[in-house]
């Protein structure tokens, strides 16, 4: 563990260390953002809390509030104490801008080096980082935590797939982070230059900012021949680094000393129970430069009940099943991508890329979903991975859709986040 004594402090000690955190946040917040000593006068709330139970009376903040407040509108000080800005991908929209102080690039650092060191990193290893070094958090995040750790971090940056692999070999990388989607890129553009990914030395990695089902997860491990953790983080809350899965690989213990989870129903906004699944609410307990009270993150988990084995006392969280945004009508069915992305994962005979379309036809919606074979198929095979595929679909949406088996290499390549779903049906109406 990188921080074992705050990794293992009893629940009562959690829950008293964040009531105090909670408390001088909320009248940091009130004293010196505008928004929320308005948002708290408004809601007739004191900011002097008595029990984290009275968190609940507070209003939400979004994402929206955040875009009006845009660029610097959020921040408690003035420009002079930030010394690093970055922005989010702009998955959803207008990209979110935040600023961190000293303290707030601590705090990032560490916990990012907690969970770094949760996946097994360590001062031996030879740590490459494949994500542009930008505005975007991802790289940053994973540098200042491995660079905590004393790992040897070789920051290749922004894409160029061949030259990673190349890198790769070149220096032994044996640990590598980024974006799962991008991981499994790699390994096909690995095996296009002659090189079969499990023989290079990358034995591990940790993988983010994106959809991530069991299924992506594993065939990872398998085409790589390494462990893979899951990490999350929004750049809200500081970008990668909220949480993280231990070893046991069962659900992603959240730093519960620097952020406090909620679940809530996404419609009404009630607060749910341990094992109920809804919207995970985030509130930083130590973001000093941009404080930030019950922020929405749209993203749809639930919190474990039970203690885990590796010894952290820190809460897990499933992984993300998606954003609530994400969630798809089709045919009146609600699914998410991630339900389609399992079923294609698990199935050998497919290769690692995939997209779903939804168009009208007539009065109806038609998913198609476009996957990659995992080599040249004859028209026979062709055939009998489409009835598979959409036969298991079925099974796990009750959706009647088209299966589409294309040619290796032929769909949309990201190196960052993957576009999975093209939804014309706004067009066509
Ligand atoms: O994606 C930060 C990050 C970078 C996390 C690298 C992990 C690795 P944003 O661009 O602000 O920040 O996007 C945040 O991405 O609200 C989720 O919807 C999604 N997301 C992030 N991590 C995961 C994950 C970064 N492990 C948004 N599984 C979040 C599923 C994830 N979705």
């Amino acid at each position: 563990m990188f921080n074992p004594k705050i990794e293992t402090l009893s629940r009562k000690k959690i829950e008293e260390l964040q009531l105090k955190r909670l408390r001088k946040i909320l009248i940091h917040a009130y004293e010196n953002v505008p928004f929320y000593r308005e948002k708290f006068d408004s809601a007739g709330v004191e900011p002097n809390i008595k029990s984290l139970d009275d968190l609940q009376k507070f209003p939400f903040t979004t994402k929206d509030d955040l875009r009006k407040n845009a660029p610097f509108g959020m921040l408690a000080f003035p420009l002079s104490e930030y010394i690093e800005l970055h922005a989010s991908s702009g998955t959803t929209g207008e990209p979110i801008t935040v600023c961190y102080t000293p303290n707030d690039l601590e705090v990032w650092t560490e916990v990012m080096a907690r969970c770094l060191a949760m996946a097994g990193l360590t001062n031996r290893d030879i740590f490459q980082i494949p994500i542009p070094y930008g505005t975007f958090t991802g790289a940053f995040g994973f540098h200042y935590g491995g660079k905590r750790i004393g790992a040897l971090i070789v920051p290749t940056g922004k894409g160029d797939s061949e030259r990673q692999i190349r890198l790769m070999k070149y220096y032994g990388t044996t640990f590598i982070a980024g974006i799962a989607s991008y991981a499994l890129h790699l390994a096909n553009v690995a095996r296009k230059m002659g090189i079969e990914p499990a023989e290079l030395d990358v034995r591990n990695g940790i993988f983010g900012a994106e959809m991530f089902t069991k299924a992506t997860k594993e065939r990872i491990m398998k085409e790589w021949n390494m462990d893979v953790h899951d990490i999350y983080g929004l750049t809200e809350m500081c970008g990668p680094g909220v949480s993280a899965d231990c070893d046991e690989h069962d659900g992603l213990h959240l730093w519960e000393d620097h952020f406090l989870p909620e679940i809530i129903d996404p419609k009404t906004g009630e607060r749910l129970e341990k094992e109920e699944e809804g919207e995970l609410v985030l509130t930083t307990l130590t973001k000093e430069g941009m404080p930030i009270i019950r922020y929405r993150t749209r993203d749809i988990t639930f919190i474990y009940d039970g203690i885990c084995n590796c010894g952290r006392t820190h809460i897990r969280h499933a992984p993300i099943k998606g954003r609530s945004d994400d969630m798809l009508i089709i045919k009146g069915t609600n699914i998410f991508p991630s339900q389609i992305e399992e079923v294609i994962m698990k199935n050998e005979k497919v290769g690692n890329n995939w997209l779903m379309v939804i168009e009208k036809s007539g009065e109806m919606d038609m998913l198609t979903v476009k996957v990659e074979g995992k080599r040249k198929y004859n028209e026979e095979e062709i055939e009998r991975i489409r009835r598979e595929l959409e036969k298991e679909i079925k099974i796990v949406t009750t959706l009647g859709v088209k299966v589409e088996v294309v040619e290796p290499d032929s769909l949309p390549k990201y190196e960052g986040k993957a576009r999975r779903v093209i939804d014309k049906r706004k067009a066509s109406q």
